[in-house]
Protein backbone atom coordinates (compact mmCIF):
# COMPACT_ATOMS: atom_id res chain seq x y z
CA UNK A 1 0.00 0.00 0.00
CA UNK A 2 1.90 2.87 -1.01
CA UNK A 3 1.06 7.05 -1.18
CA UNK A 4 -1.00 6.32 -4.33
CA UNK A 5 -4.62 3.77 -4.49
CA UNK A 6 -3.16 1.35 -7.02
CA UNK A 7 -5.92 0.40 -9.51
CA UNK A 8 -5.91 -3.52 -9.50
CA UNK A 9 -7.71 -5.78 -11.82
CA UNK A 10 -9.29 -8.95 -9.96
CA UNK A 11 -8.78 -11.74 -12.52
CA UNK A 12 -11.50 -14.47 -12.02
CA UNK A 13 -10.43 -18.21 -12.18
CA UNK A 14 -12.34 -20.74 -12.27
CA UNK A 15 -11.61 -23.91 -10.00
CA UNK A 16 -13.27 -26.81 -12.14
CA UNK A 17 -14.69 -29.93 -10.74
CA UNK A 18 -13.99 -32.64 -9.38
CA UNK A 19 -12.50 -30.68 -6.32
CA UNK A 20 -10.18 -32.73 -4.16
CA UNK A 21 -11.52 -33.51 -0.59
CA UNK A 22 -10.62 -30.55 1.50
CA UNK A 23 -12.78 -28.79 -1.43
CA UNK A 24 -15.74 -30.93 -1.09
CA UNK A 25 -18.08 -28.73 0.78
CA UNK A 26 -17.94 -26.23 -1.73
CA UNK A 27 -19.35 -28.82 -4.62
CA UNK A 28 -22.16 -26.93 -6.68
CA UNK A 29 -20.74 -23.26 -5.91
CA UNK A 30 -19.11 -21.10 -8.95
CA UNK A 31 -15.29 -21.18 -7.33
CA UNK A 32 -13.00 -18.61 -8.51
CA UNK A 33 -9.70 -17.63 -7.33
CA UNK A 34 -9.03 -13.77 -7.34
CA UNK A 35 -5.43 -12.73 -8.11
CA UNK A 36 -5.11 -8.98 -8.09
CA UNK A 37 -2.99 -7.37 -11.61
CA UNK A 38 -2.21 -4.31 -12.64
CA UNK A 39 -1.46 -5.53 -16.44
CA UNK A 40 -5.03 -7.13 -17.18
CA UNK A 41 -4.13 -6.50 -20.82
CA UNK A 42 -0.90 -9.61 -20.03
CA UNK A 43 -3.87 -12.38 -19.40
CA UNK A 44 -3.61 -13.40 -23.20
CA UNK A 45 -0.35 -15.00 -21.89
CA UNK A 46 -1.52 -16.27 -18.01
CA UNK A 47 0.05 -19.78 -17.46
CA UNK A 48 -0.89 -20.47 -14.11
CA UNK A 49 -1.16 -18.36 -10.40
CA UNK A 50 0.91 -18.17 -7.07
CA UNK A 51 -0.57 -18.45 -3.63
CA UNK A 52 2.35 -18.01 -0.48
CA UNK A 53 2.43 -21.54 0.87
CA UNK A 54 2.39 -19.94 4.28
CA UNK A 55 -0.37 -17.69 3.85
CA UNK A 56 -3.91 -17.53 4.85
CA UNK A 57 -6.59 -17.72 2.56
CA UNK A 58 -10.38 -18.59 2.80
CA UNK A 59 -13.58 -19.41 0.25
CA UNK A 60 -15.58 -16.55 0.63
CA UNK A 61 -18.98 -16.34 -0.66
CA UNK A 62 -18.71 -12.79 -2.49
CA UNK A 63 -22.28 -12.46 -4.23
CA UNK A 64 -24.95 -14.78 -4.37
CA UNK A 65 -23.80 -16.71 -6.77
CA UNK A 66 -19.82 -16.37 -6.85
CA UNK A 67 -17.44 -17.41 -4.46
CA UNK A 68 -13.83 -16.14 -4.53
CA UNK A 69 -10.76 -17.72 -3.07
CA UNK A 70 -8.71 -14.63 -1.58
CA UNK A 71 -7.39 -13.23 1.96
CA UNK A 72 -9.53 -12.32 4.45
CA UNK A 73 -8.48 -8.82 4.53
CA UNK A 74 -8.93 -8.28 1.06
CA UNK A 75 -13.12 -9.40 1.01
CA UNK A 76 -12.83 -6.27 3.57
CA UNK A 77 -11.35 -3.47 0.84
CA UNK A 78 -13.52 -5.17 -1.81
CA UNK A 79 -17.08 -4.97 -0.19
CA UNK A 80 -16.66 -0.69 -0.61
CA UNK A 81 -15.95 -1.53 -4.09
CA UNK A 82 -19.61 -0.42 -5.00
CA UNK A 83 -19.42 -1.20 -8.46
CA UNK A 84 -18.05 -4.83 -7.86
CA UNK A 85 -21.55 -5.58 -6.20
CA UNK A 86 -20.07 -7.34 -3.33
CA UNK A 87 -22.12 -8.16 -0.53
CA UNK A 88 -21.18 -6.25 2.54
CA UNK A 89 -20.23 -8.67 4.55
CA UNK A 90 -18.42 -11.35 3.05
CA UNK A 91 -19.21 -14.96 4.31
CA UNK A 92 -15.79 -17.70 4.60
CA UNK A 93 -17.18 -21.03 4.16
CA UNK A 94 -13.86 -22.98 3.89
CA UNK A 95 -10.64 -21.71 5.89
CA UNK A 96 -7.45 -22.50 3.60
CA UNK A 97 -4.01 -22.30 3.65
CA UNK A 98 -1.88 -21.23 0.61
CA UNK A 99 -0.47 -25.06 0.61
CA UNK A 100 -4.17 -26.53 0.48
CA UNK A 101 -4.14 -24.25 -2.73
CA UNK A 102 -1.34 -25.92 -4.09
CA UNK A 103 -3.00 -29.00 -5.06
CA UNK A 104 -5.52 -27.04 -7.20
CA UNK A 105 -2.95 -25.44 -9.68
CA UNK A 106 -1.88 -22.59 -7.20
CA UNK A 107 1.43 -22.96 -7.27
CA UNK A 108 4.27 -21.51 -4.33
CA UNK A 109 5.87 -18.22 -4.16
CA UNK A 110 7.71 -17.10 -1.77
CA UNK A 111 7.73 -13.51 -2.20
CA UNK A 112 3.88 -12.65 -2.41
CA UNK A 113 2.79 -10.43 0.28
CA UNK A 114 -0.58 -11.21 2.33
CA UNK A 115 -1.26 -7.34 2.50
CA UNK A 116 -1.00 -6.54 -1.39
CA UNK A 117 -4.24 -7.40 -3.03
CA UNK A 118 -5.85 -10.38 -2.93
CA UNK A 119 -2.55 -12.86 -1.52
CA UNK A 120 -3.46 -14.61 -5.53
CA UNK A 121 -1.22 -13.84 -8.21
CA UNK A 122 -1.66 -14.42 -11.90
CA UNK A 123 1.71 -15.88 -13.69
CA UNK A 124 2.36 -13.99 -17.19
CA UNK A 125 6.12 -15.51 -17.32
CA UNK A 126 6.28 -13.77 -20.97
CA UNK A 127 6.07 -10.06 -19.55
CA UNK A 128 6.90 -10.65 -15.74
CA UNK A 129 10.40 -10.69 -14.16
CA UNK A 130 9.20 -12.13 -10.77
CA UNK A 131 7.03 -14.92 -12.85
CA UNK A 132 10.03 -15.66 -15.37
CA UNK A 133 12.19 -16.00 -12.00
CA UNK A 134 10.15 -18.26 -10.08
CA UNK A 135 11.43 -22.03 -10.28
CA UNK A 136 7.90 -23.27 -10.30
CA UNK A 137 7.69 -21.82 -13.79
CA UNK A 138 10.42 -23.82 -15.58
CA UNK A 139 7.53 -26.76 -16.72
CA UNK A 140 5.44 -24.25 -18.66
CA UNK A 141 5.35 -22.93 -22.20
CA UNK A 142 5.95 -18.98 -22.16
CA UNK A 143 3.28 -17.63 -24.60
CA UNK A 144 4.63 -14.36 -26.68
CA UNK A 145 1.84 -11.71 -26.40
CA UNK A 146 3.64 -8.42 -26.16
CA UNK A 147 6.44 -6.89 -28.67
CA UNK A 148 8.87 -3.99 -27.49
CA UNK A 149 10.98 -3.34 -30.08
CA UNK A 150 14.01 -3.39 -27.55
CA UNK A 151 13.37 -6.50 -25.57
CA UNK A 152 11.52 -8.85 -27.85
CA UNK A 153 8.38 -11.13 -27.68
CA UNK A 154 9.27 -12.31 -24.05
CA UNK A 155 10.24 -9.35 -22.39
CA UNK A 156 11.11 -10.66 -18.83
CA UNK A 157 13.45 -13.46 -20.70
CA UNK A 158 14.96 -10.82 -21.99
CA UNK A 159 15.48 -8.15 -19.57
CA UNK A 160 16.42 -11.27 -16.50
CA UNK A 161 19.15 -12.45 -18.89
CA UNK A 162 20.91 -8.92 -19.81
CA UNK A 163 20.68 -8.09 -15.89
CA UNK A 164 21.99 -11.63 -14.79
CA UNK A 165 19.23 -12.13 -12.79
CA UNK A 166 19.85 -16.04 -11.26
CA UNK A 167 17.07 -16.33 -8.54
CA UNK A 168 14.32 -14.60 -7.10
CA UNK A 169 16.01 -13.32 -4.25
CA UNK A 170 17.50 -11.03 -6.38
CA UNK A 171 15.54 -8.29 -5.48
CA UNK A 172 17.41 -5.56 -6.56
CA UNK A 173 17.69 -6.67 -10.00
CA UNK A 174 14.29 -7.81 -10.06
CA UNK A 175 12.63 -4.57 -8.93
CA UNK A 176 14.81 -2.82 -12.17
CA UNK A 177 13.80 -5.89 -14.38
CA UNK A 178 10.17 -5.00 -13.71
CA UNK A 179 10.55 -1.45 -13.77
CA UNK A 180 11.48 -1.34 -17.01
CA UNK A 181 9.24 -4.22 -18.65
CA UNK A 182 6.63 -2.56 -17.25
CA UNK A 183 7.58 1.10 -18.60
CA UNK A 184 8.69 0.00 -22.20
CA UNK A 185 5.81 -2.62 -22.34
CA UNK A 186 3.25 0.48 -21.83
CA UNK A 187 5.20 2.81 -23.78
CA UNK A 188 6.55 0.89 -27.10
CA UNK A 189 4.77 -2.58 -26.69
CA UNK A 190 2.32 -3.67 -28.75
CA UNK A 191 -0.31 -6.81 -28.59
CA UNK A 192 0.68 -9.91 -30.46
CA UNK A 193 -2.70 -11.96 -29.86
CA UNK A 194 -6.38 -11.72 -29.35
CA UNK A 195 -9.32 -9.14 -29.82
CA UNK A 196 -6.69 -6.44 -30.09
CA UNK A 197 -3.68 -7.98 -31.81
CA UNK A 198 -1.50 -4.79 -33.73
CA UNK A 199 -2.75 -2.42 -31.04
CA UNK A 200 -0.35 -0.59 -29.10
CA UNK A 201 -0.31 -1.85 -25.39
CA UNK A 202 -1.12 2.01 -24.42
CA UNK A 203 -4.70 2.31 -26.30
CA UNK A 204 -5.89 -1.78 -25.39
CA UNK A 205 -5.34 -1.77 -22.20
CA UNK A 206 -8.62 0.05 -21.22
CA UNK A 207 -9.98 -1.77 -23.71
CA UNK A 208 -9.42 -5.24 -22.56
CA UNK A 209 -9.49 -4.12 -18.82
CA UNK A 210 -13.28 -3.03 -19.98
CA UNK A 211 -13.75 -6.23 -22.22
CA UNK A 212 -13.04 -8.33 -18.54
CA UNK A 213 -15.49 -6.48 -16.60
CA UNK A 214 -18.36 -6.53 -19.07
CA UNK A 215 -17.83 -10.15 -19.54
CA UNK A 216 -17.97 -10.95 -15.87
CA UNK A 217 -14.46 -12.51 -16.23
CA UNK A 218 -12.65 -9.85 -13.31
CA UNK A 219 -13.68 -7.08 -11.14
CA UNK A 220 -12.02 -4.00 -10.11
CA UNK A 221 -10.35 -3.61 -6.42
CA UNK A 222 -8.82 -0.16 -5.53
CA UNK A 223 -5.73 -0.55 -2.70
B1 LIG B 1 1.27 -8.13 -11.89
P1 LIG B 1 2.43 -3.18 -7.20
CL1 LIG B 1 2.68 -9.39 -16.62
N1 LIG B 1 2.43 -10.09 -3.51
O1 LIG B 1 0.31 -8.98 -12.64
C1 LIG B 1 3.36 -9.94 -4.48
N2 LIG B 1 3.07 -9.54 -5.73
C2 LIG B 1 1.78 -9.28 -6.01
C3 LIG B 1 0.75 -9.42 -5.04
C4 LIG B 1 1.13 -9.85 -3.75
N3 LIG B 1 0.21 -10.03 -2.77
N4 LIG B 1 -0.44 -9.11 -5.61
C5 LIG B 1 -0.17 -8.78 -6.89
N5 LIG B 1 1.17 -8.88 -7.15
C6 LIG B 1 1.91 -8.62 -8.40
C7 LIG B 1 0.88 -9.44 -13.90
C8 LIG B 1 2.11 -8.60 -14.08
C9 LIG B 1 2.37 -7.85 -12.94
C10 LIG B 1 2.94 -8.48 -15.19
C11 LIG B 1 4.03 -7.63 -15.15
C12 LIG B 1 4.30 -6.88 -14.00
C13 LIG B 1 3.46 -6.98 -12.88
C14 LIG B 1 1.17 -10.91 -13.84
N6 LIG B 1 1.90 -11.31 -12.68
O2 LIG B 1 3.67 -6.28 -11.74
O3 LIG B 1 3.46 -3.39 -6.14
C15 LIG B 1 1.02 -8.65 -9.63
O4 LIG B 1 1.79 -8.95 -10.79
C16 LIG B 1 4.68 -5.27 -11.72
C17 LIG B 1 4.04 -3.93 -11.75
O5 LIG B 1 1.04 -2.96 -6.67
C18 LIG B 1 0.59 -7.19 -9.83
O6 LIG B 1 0.57 -7.01 -11.26
O7 LIG B 1 2.91 -2.17 -8.18
C19 LIG B 1 1.74 -6.42 -9.21
O8 LIG B 1 2.43 -7.32 -8.31
C20 LIG B 1 1.28 -5.20 -8.43
O9 LIG B 1 2.45 -4.57 -8.00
Amino acid sequence: EGVQPQDYVLIKMEVIPPFPSKFKMLEGRDIFLAAATLRPETMYGQTNCWVLPEGKYGAFKIHETDVFILTQRSTLNLAYQKVSRVLEKATCLLELSGLDLNVIYALPMLTILTDKGTGIVTSVPSDSPDDYMDEWVLPFDIIPIINIPDFGDKSAEKVCHDLKIKRQNDKEKLVEAKRLTYLKGFTDGRLLVGEFEGMKVQEAKPLIKKLLLETGQAVVYLQ
